[in-house]
């Protein structure tokens, strides 16, 4: 074992001494989560910008059996991105991508590019969008989330509907593994059979078998015709009965969003507007998001005006009014955490998914827990993933909280991690949804890529 400041001689040898980063002050923004619910000290930050450099900083660490916690724009929600409170400072760096931030010139003919592991996703989708194409995955956090952070929690967001997850997205990719050692390819091909599929395995891996440097991304159509609906409906069920009929009625659906009244009441009190739609009582609303090379209102029109389950709409397909109706979707997680502020005590979050039959079930469920423990709830998602985001404020006792939600989630048949990974504020409870031999297989296959155990402690570790 070498001297602390070795390491850190040897990390500013290898990425130049502004790179490394010691001072209390220089360290702080990387060391706390968005959430403000977990912190730790680590010895240093450190920021490569080139690939040799992350290999050889895991060497490095390596040898002194330092932890390595990878970071992009740390905006995760679980605990993953930030050092461990329960770790010695002196036994963990943060590696932050944030210097890979190079795209590559767009592939017109593939439609795919190269970006950086540092580059965000607005900065990725104003790329391709600058090229007349478009980026396939979005959300609220874009222009900090990173396009290594997406592919490691395997990021979700509004329109997986119709384009699917980060994991869709993935042409190849470049990634450093404990070892040194860097893998994969970026040549993007759509098709490949031999052996071990790099993208596969690392996307949703949440930085415990290596560090995502670069990928090669793909790119979708950009349709610039639009039309968004924000709508009433009675029940969750009802809720779900449109859900079914918009896609079967129409094609260029982009997005079915769920908002809770709870959510729409601190959201419009946050951005300073009235929605335009009120949900019934005990309902709830639906934004609805279409994108298409003509013009999606008379689809969408026509199935809200023949369904029996739309209470109200208000529908926009101008951009300047559908940017409004959107906000009451986008900006609910920040208006929560605005209220977290003010009553100074972090959210409690859950990010749950079951089959959307059962998604009726699950919102009861989860409502009882609440008045259970006496804190206030606010559930809002993703509708057409059955993936709703409970998040709890001024919860007394959310060990039992999270035993009954999940529990009842596990029931239906659903996750216990829709899209925001596991990190280390779920790991506790991930044998409710994996086996005995599903979590052995997956420990030995992290030891033999990480001998040494040095990529993310605790995250996706029971
Ligand atoms: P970080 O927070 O820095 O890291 C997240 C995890 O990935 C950590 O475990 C970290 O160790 C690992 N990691 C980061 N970079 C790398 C790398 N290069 N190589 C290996 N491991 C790495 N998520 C969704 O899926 N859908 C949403 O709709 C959504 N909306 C959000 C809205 C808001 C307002 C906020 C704050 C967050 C939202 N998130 C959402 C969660 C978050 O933005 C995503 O999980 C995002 O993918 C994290 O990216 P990041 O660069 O911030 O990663
Ligand atoms: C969202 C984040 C919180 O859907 O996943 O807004
Ligand atoms: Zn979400």
């Amino acid at each position: 074992m070498l001297g602390e400041m070795d390491l850190v001689d040897r990390l500013r040898g290898i990425v130049g001494a502004d790179h490394v980063l010691v001072d209390d002050d220089l360290r702080a923004g990387y060391e706390t989560d968005w959430t403000g619910r977990w912190a730790g000290t680590s010895k240093a930050v450190v920021r490569p910008g080139s690939t040799p450099e992350v290999a050889a900083v895991l060497r490095a660490c390596g040898e002194d059996g330092v932890a390595v916690i990878p970071q992009g724009g740390n905006t995760g929600l679980v605990g993953g991105s930030v050092p461990r409170s329960e770790r010695p400072p002196g036994s963990q760096i943060v590696l932050s991508t944030r210097r890979f931030d190079a795209l590559g010139e767009v592939d017109a003919r593939a439609m795919q590019v190269t970006a950086g592991a540092g580059v965000t996703i607005g900065a990725w989708r104003a790329h391709a969008r600058s090229c007349g194409l478009d980026a396939g995955v979005d959300f609220a956090a874009r222009d900090t989330a990173t396009i290594g952070g997406a592919i490691a929690t395997n990021a979700g967001g509004s329109r997986v509907l119709r384009f699917g997850t980060m994991r869709r997205q993935l042409a190849g990719i470049e990634a450093v593994l404990p070892t040194g050692d860097v893998v994969g390819s970026l040549a993007g091909l759509p098709k490949e059979t031999a052996g071990i599929h790099w993208p596969s395995l690392l996307c949703g891996s949440e930085g415990t078998l290596g560090v995502v440097t670069r990928a090669r991304l793909r790119l979708i159509p950009h349709f610039p015709e639009t039309a968004t609906a924000m709508v009433g409906a009675a029940s969750v069920d009802d809720a779900v009965e449109l859900l079914a009929a918009l896609r079967s009625g129409v094609a260029d659906l982009d997005a079915v969003e769920l908002i809770t009244p709870e959510a729409l009441d601190l959201v419009s009190a946050h951005i300073g507007a009235d929605p335009p739609v009120v949900p019934p009582a005990d309902g709830v609303l639906l934004l609805i998001d279409c994108a298409g090379h003509r013009d999606p209102s008379d689809d969408l029109l026509a199935v809200l005006g023949s369904s029996p389950h739309v209470v109200g709409t208000a529908i926009a397909s101008d951009p300047s009014r559908r940017a409004r109706l959107l906000d009451f979707r986008d900006r609910i997680t920040e208006a929560i955490a605005a209220t977290a502020t003010a009553l100074g005590s972090p959210t409690f979050k859950l990010d749950v998914a079951v089959p959307v039959t059962h998604l009726a079930e699950l919102m009861h469920t989860a409502r009882e827990a609440a008045v259970a423990d006496g804190c206030r709830i606010i559930p809002f998602g993703h509708l057409a993933e059955g993936n709703v985001h409970l998040n709890h404020l001024g919860v007394r006792d959310p060990e039992q909280l999270a035993a009954t939600v999940l529990g009842r989630v596990a029931e239906l048949g659903g996750t216990i991690s829709a899209e925001h990974g596991i990190g280390v504020a779920k790991a506790r409870w991930l044998p409710l949804i994996r086996s005995r031999a599903e979590l052995d297989a997956q420990r030995r296959l992290a030891e033999a890529l990480d001998p040494l155990r040095i990529m993310n402690p605790g995250v996706l570790a029971p």
